[in-house]
């Protein structure tokens, strides 16, 4: 059997709940499939730091750097401050493996209350891509007389030439592959007129490459209006980090709920391995209570399963999870139910073991 390795980071939060159910449902599928996986767990996050003072060992991404692909959960701690959490352990990976593409798929799946009252699911088919290595979140800036009247701050939002260009061209060929190829280049070169006016002359510049992509640019604060009034005019999105970030979470909050949406960190260049995770983050208010929904998680497993070009597993356990939605007497709280998350993990489980034993049709 080939076998696929996979490091799971569980992270803090409901990340503790939700990884653990994502490994159950990909070892159900391994169980009926030609594949099998090797978990390695990595118990870095909060925890890590109270024992080490650091939320990943220095070395930490050299223990990674052989897997296929990286499952994970989420990285915040109540008591430590959330960007040392966030640049200790995510953006580490993120950056040291070059995963400048954020992709965020948002789909209104069977069964689910959306928002969008006037919206049909087949009206809302989204791929958000996120610029995911530089950008608001370079980490360029600094303090100055901190704590002092004249104190000075900044967040440089950096961009670079081959950054956009690359991103660009990802979600162009993103949105060429989608049956619609349709793609909304997000900006704000009004206000923001360097970087931004150069990330729309890029777009201008790699839409060249792609004559049978339909392109249009908007401005972010109105894309919000948009995705809201005409969720069917858009298909592909490109935004940089900050914005995608924004946009990516009302996406997932008009789809029907956040815990439902899935991520996929790439390195579409394959240097190194991808991080697939649910967009959410620790969610402090729920932990610990078998509350948390983790079909963010199981449908960041079919990115993940795709990325490995194992398409067959990908569509098996999407049918499943559409499946489990569309029954609201497995909805987790956050969808207006009460199920738990292991209830809902052992649905998915089972609906792969009986599709897998039923027979093919003659
Ligand atoms: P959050 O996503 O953790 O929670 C926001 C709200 O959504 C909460 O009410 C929560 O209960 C609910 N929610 C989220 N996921 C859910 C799920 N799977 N099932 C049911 N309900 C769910 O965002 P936050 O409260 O802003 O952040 C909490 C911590 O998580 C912070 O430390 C933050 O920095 C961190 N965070 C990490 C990531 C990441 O690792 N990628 C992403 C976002 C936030
Ligand atoms: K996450
Ligand atoms: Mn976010």
């Amino acid at each position: 059997k080939k076998t696929y390795r996979i490091a799971c980071i569980p992270g803090d939060g409901i990340g503790k709940e939700v990884v653990p159910a994502g490994q159950a449902v990909l070892e159900a599928l391994a169980a009926v499939s030609s594949f099998q996986f090797a978990f390695e767990n990595f118990g870095w996050g909060g925890d890590w730091f109270r024992a080490h003072g650091e939320m990943m060992p220095k070395d930490g991404l050299d223990a990674l750097r052989n897997k296929d692909a990286i499952l994970f959960g989420s990285a915040g701690d109540p008591d430590i401050p959330d960007h040392i959490t966030l640049w200790g352990l995510r953006l580490k990976i993120c950056q040291g493996f070059d995963q400048y593409a954020n992709v965020r798929p948002t789909r209104i799946l069977p069964g689910i209350d959306a928002p969008l009252k006037r919206c049909t699911p087949q009206q809302l088919d989204w791929v958000i891509v996120r610029e995911n290595s530089e950008g608001e979140y370079s980490g360029v800036g600094g303090r100055a007389h901190q704590g002092h009247p004249i104190e000075v701050a900044t967040d440089v939002s950096m961009m670079t030439r081959a950054g956009v260009e690359r991103i660009m061209r990802y979600a162009f060929k993103l949105a060429q592959s989608r049956p619609r190829k349709l793609l909304t280049v997000v900006t704000k070169s009004n206000a923001q007129r360097h970087a931004m006016v150069m990330w729309d002359e890029i777009a201008l510049q790699v839409s060249q490459e792609f004559p049978d992509v339909t392109w249009d640019k908007e401005l972010v604060d109105a894309c919000t209006a948009r995705m809201v009034n005409r969720p069917a005019t858009l298909d592909t999105l490109v935004a940089t980090n900050l914005h995608a970030d924004i946009l990516s979470d009302l996406a997932a909050a008009l789809a029907g709920s956040l815990g439902i949406a899935p991520t996929g960190n790439i390195d579409p260049e394959r240097r190194y391995p991808s991080m697939f995770e649910p967009i959410h983050g620790s969610a402090f208010d729920i932990m610990g209570k078998g509350l948390a929904n983790p079909v963010g998680t199981f449908w960041s497993c079919v990115m993940l399963l795709e990325h490995l070009g194992e398409n067959a597993a990908a569509q098996q356990l999407m049918q499943a999870i559409e499946q489990i939605t569309a029954d609201v007497s497995l909805h987790t709280r956050d969808l207006g139910g009460t199920a738990t998350t292991t209830q809902v993990t052992q649905a998915v489980c089972e609906r792969i073991a009986t599709t897998a034993r039923r027979p093919l049709a003659a």
